[in-house]
């Protein structure tokens, strides 16, 4: 066997390609219901993942925001809804346009996770859940990093957007959990109280009238549970996982090691593809 220049060996421009795809940075989805433990599982790698430059981006920053009338009527809003393919071909054949078809600007997320994947800088909008309203004068400036991870109960949704992930989290919690989590969160952090979170109208019709039941829920077992199957891993209980997490970041280690071989030893693959016998 002999190491000899091959006529087979990849052009210098094929190596600069692959060489500047593995320097990419990598991308982790991490999906789940709401209050599964997402931005909990989300904190623990970016703790332990202290030595690289991480970015945490939230598919809640993207929500659309309603206009002042729409905001009068937010207790008819879904905010757990996608655009799914039969409202994209309705839209696209112009037959109706449902009231409110995607929560999310899925376009705007992609667009910024493209960019920050490419290495810039973007700017993302900031969310007020307490007034369903974007803030049009602020934004969180985000810069290029080693790990971006792209957190939200619909991250999965869209083939594009899971397209740009290296790895997918679907973080598993039992739904009472989520319920009672939600309940607590909703009346701290997001100034609603406990009717406005279950939106109970009449003892009578309790549970249909459940805000949680009404759109929540479903959306969760329309989209969000099937999007489970995309996922790479599935962590069981959320952030009291910790067997889950040290694996997932041992992996993202592993990877960027990876990445830190290809900038040092770019000749590797010189010698690993003109080996002949
Ligand atoms: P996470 N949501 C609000 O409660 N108000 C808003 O203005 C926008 C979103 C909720 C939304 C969804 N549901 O279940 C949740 N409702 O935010 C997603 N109703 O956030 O993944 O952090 O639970
Ligand atoms: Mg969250």
């Amino acid at each position: 066997a002999r190491f000899l220049p091959s006529s087979r060996s990849p052009s210098s421009s094929l190596l600069a390609d692959s060489a500047s795809a593995l320097k990419q940075p990598f991308v982790i989805g991490v999906s789940g219901g709401t209050a599964s433990g997402k931005t909990t599982v989300c904190d623990m790698i970016i703790q332990q993942l202290h030595d690289h430059r991480v970015v945490l981006v939230n598919q809640d920053s993207f929500y659309r925001g309603l206009t002042a009338e729409e905001s009068e009527r937010a207790h008819e809003y879904n905010f757990d809804h996608p655009v799914t393919a039969d409202e994209c071909l309705l839209i696209l054949l112009n037959k109706k346009m449902p009231l409110f078809v995607d929560a999310f600007d899925t376009e705007q997320m992609l667009e910024c996770v493209e960019k920050l994947k490419q290495g810039n800088p973007v700017h993302l909008p900031i969310y007020d859940f307490k007034n369903h309203r974007r803030c049009s004068e602020s934004f969180r400036q985000v810069n290029a990093s080693d790990v971006i991870i792209l957190e939200g109960i619909l991250v999965f949704h869209d083939q594009r957007v899971r397209d740009l992930m290296n790895m997918k989290i679907f973080v598993d919690t039992d739904a009472d959990v989520r319920l009672a989590r939600r309940i607590r969160r909703d009346t701290v952090e997001r100034g609603r109280d406990v009717n406005s979170v279950l939106e109970q109208v009449s003892s009578s019709t309790f549970l249909k009238s459940l805000r949680y039941a009404k759109f929540v829920k479903p959306a969760f077992d329309d989209f969000v549970l099937p999007s489970k199957k995309y996922a790479d891993v599935i962590i069981p209980r959320g952030g009291d996982n910790h067997v889950a997490i040290d694996l997932i970041v041992q992996h993202i280690r592993t990877k960027l090691g990876q990445h830190d071989l290809c900038k040092i030893y770019p000749n590797i693959y010189v010698i690993q593809t003109t080996f002949q016998i």
